[in-house]
């Protein structure tokens, strides 16, 4: 990479301190104690990669090369590595400790209340009290012990998914093991041979739809080449929870909530990666029903890996849509050459909104709250002439498209919440009014940006960073 081709680096004017909580919370900022950031140039020179460039959006074709949109081109990192872990964001991950060669690891099934959105808390069932559980990352060669014990008020089991194991330890109930009743544990045991993007979930069907699973990433020892900078994992979940309930129906074919890695947008906190880095994002579907085509816009990216684990370069397939079924797993990896926020998403429409209450109750009956009249018979509200009403003259308009928050509380202290966290300083502001369900964002931050907003408590004006990445990044 030559220097042109570089972002030109300059240390950023701060003022004022900070208060950073774990470096993922920041109280507001003052908007008298900011500075806009300085402007950056960008020149693009020459590249080591054919016509593709790890810092602009290229080409490096013909089809067939190695540097094709980006297929082979290396991460910064070199080669002959371990792998980089693995974030999957607004999760945890399972600590384990060493038993005479065995990696120990436990999970607990029990009923979870998972956090939605600021303030939504949804009665759910999943492991270690989230859903999903926290990810268990090993490498292969590991022999691992996971004792699951079941807190829930009927028995369980559990299932590795994709693992090539002993019959024994497959957990499928009453088929080839006893179910785990409640308050009782059960120990499996296993090695690990293969790699790649697995996952653990309940083997009672129901349970299934009330959310219970996990990542379980298998690395190998040595990271694949051409080794990646980042390593993100997705879990996409539906539910269907009536309106003013909390309480997650696993007996319905329906499905009005949508979270990933437990969370719905815009509580989904971004991704955020380098520019000219090489990314890995894990994508996982573990809804019950439902498909999901994954849509990340502004890059090329490259499907590398499957639920059963990587697959051979020669047949990589390029997209930027990828459809996720039902219990299957796909890994995709791309150079993130294109600086900005760019949307991440699932692309079924109802599955980018929560549920649309707004289109059936107080929307039509205005100065009436659902509540009241589902709990009270007596009181009865009035039909009002909605389709009399000036805008509602227009074809389609009644479905009011913007309004379709899914009972997104969007008060100042949820918002707070949403857009306070370190993974969004800087964004446009009311960034947040666009990302809703299955949609999260990644950042594709150049220096000195991300080091503002991944490593810095120095106050950064809203909207400062996506500003001026647009400034610099227009094509004129
Ligand atoms: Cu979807």
């Amino acid at each position: 990479m030559s220097e042109d081709d570089k972002l030109t680096r300059r240390d950023f004017i701060t003022a004022g301190t900070f208060l950073s909580i774990a470096g993922t919370s920041l109280a507001p900022i003052p908007a008298q104690a900011v500075v806009a950031p300085p402007a950056v140039s960008v020149s693009h020179g020459p590249t080591d990669f054919n016509t593709f460039s790890r810092y602009k959006p290229s080409f490096g074709g013909p089809p067939g090369n190695p540097n094709y949109l980006g297929k082979l081109v290396p991460g910064l990192r070199a080669s002959g590595q371990p792998p980089v872990a693995v974030i999957a964001p607004d999760t945890t991950k399972l600590p384990f400790k060493m038993v005479n060669g065995w990696k120990e690891f436990h999970l607990t099934a029990m009923a979870v209340k998972q956090e939605f959105l600021p303030g939504r808390f949804m009665n759910i069932w999943g492991y270690n009290g989230s859903c999903p559980g926290p990810m268990i990352e090993a490498y292969q060669g590991d022999k691992v012990r996971v004792v699951v014990k079941n807190e829930l008020p009927e028995p369980t089991s559990m299932h590795w998914h994709g693992f090539e194991l002993a019959v024994g330890m497959d957990g499928v109930p009453d088929l080839i093991q006893a179910p785990i009743l409640p308050g009782q544990s059960y120990v499996y045991e296993f090695n690990l041979h293969q790699t790649g993007t697995m996952f653990y979930h309940s083997h009672v069907a129901m349970q299934e739809a009330m959310g219970m699973c996990g990542f379980f990433i298998i690395h190998p020892r040595i990271a694949f080449d051409p080794p990646v900078d980042r390593d993100f994992a997705l879990c996409y979940q539906n539910y269907l929870i009536p309106p003013n309930s909390d309480i997650a129906d696993s007996t319905q074919m329906d499905w009005n909530w949508h979270v990933i890695n437990g969370r719905s947008g815009p509580y989904s906190t971004p991704m955020v990666v380098k520019h000219g880095e090489r990314v890995r994002v894990r994508l996982m579907n573990f809804s019950p029903m439902q498909h999901h085509p994954i849509h990340f816009h502004g890059h090329t990216f490259w499907l590398t890996g499957t639920e059963a684990g990587r697959i051979p370069h020669e047949a990589w397939t390029p997209r930027n849509n990828t459809l996720v079924g039902v219990a299957m797993a796909q890994d995709f990896e791309f150079v993130a050459n294109n600086p900005g926020d760019w949307i991440f998403h699932c692309h079924m429409v109802h599955h980018m909104m929560n549920h649309m209450v707004r289109q059936a109750g107080p929307r039509i009956r205005p100065g009436y709250n659902l509540q009241e009249y589902q709990f009270n018979s007596d009181i009865v509200p009035e039909p009002i002439d909605a389709l009399g009403t000036k805008q509602f003259t227009t074809p389609g308009y009644p479905q009011n498209m913007l309004g379709m928050m899914g009972g997104a509380d969007m008060s100042p202290d949820a918002t707070a919440k949403i857009i306070n966290k370190r993974e969004t300083r800087g964004m446009r502001e009311g960034w947040q009014m666009g990302v809703h369900g299955l949609m999260t964002v990644l950042r594709v931050l150049p220096e000195p940006y991300y080091s503002q907003v991944m490593h810095s408590d120095a106050p950064v004006q809203p909207g400062s960073i996506f500003n001026e990445i647009c400034r610099m990044t227009r094509e004129v």
